[in-house]
């Protein structure tokens, strides 16, 4: 095998000659300072998803969300909501019963663009549920007139004045008044 390494001996002294180890060097370090520019503008995915987050949820998302208070139908409504507490978007949980006075908003529904009327019934007859409160009382008035403010319990007409959540009940479409 001496034939082996008196020719490889031969190309490592020829390469050897041929460069220097500031040569070398000099090579390095343009890879690097030319990687330390490059590597920054490459097209990096840089979203919260990339890193592992959670899909954000769209505008619609939220405005279709029953446990949300941006769902549309919340428009103005003042209290806990029912879909938190047991029942449901239009029902009150069970053991409680619905209240006989109601506060009335108007509210755009974002699938049809239509504006609808929605009764804000409380559920009346167990301690407040506590869970999902909302306060967004679009087209509310200040408390001195009455008649227009909504913080107002209105189980006062029921056998229970108790509060416990609020359904929000669509009661049809709503027409400008002419
Ligand atoms: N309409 C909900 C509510 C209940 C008690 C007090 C204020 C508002």
């Amino acid at each position: 095998m001496k034939w082996f390494d008196d020719f490889f001996e031969k190309k490592v002294r020829s390469v050897a000659q041929r460069s220097s180890r500031r040569n070398a060097l000099a090579r390095i370090s343009k890879v690097l300072v030319s990687s330390a520019f490059i590597l920054p503008i490459l097209p990096f995915d840089r979203s919260p998803l990339a890193a592992g987050g959670t899909q954000p949820s769209t505008d619609l998302d939220t405005k279709l969300d029953d446990q949300n208070c941006e769902y549309w139908r919340y428009c103005a409504l003042d209290g806990h909501l029912c879909t938190c507490c047991g029942g449901s978007i239009t029902s009150c949980p069970p053991g409680t019963s619905s209240s006989s006075v109601t506060w009335i908003g108007t509210c755009e529904n974002p699938e049809d663009g239509k504006h609808y009327l929605v009764s804000y019934n409380d559920c009346c007859g167990a301690t407040s549920c506590g869970r999902c409160y909302c306060n967004t009382n679009e087209g509310e008035k200040p408390g001195y007139r009455m008649g227009v403010h909504n913080d107002i319990n209105w189980c006062m007409g029921n056998e229970s004045s108790v509060y416990h959540c609020t359904v929000s009940i669509i009661l049809g479409t709503a027409s400008k008044a002419g």
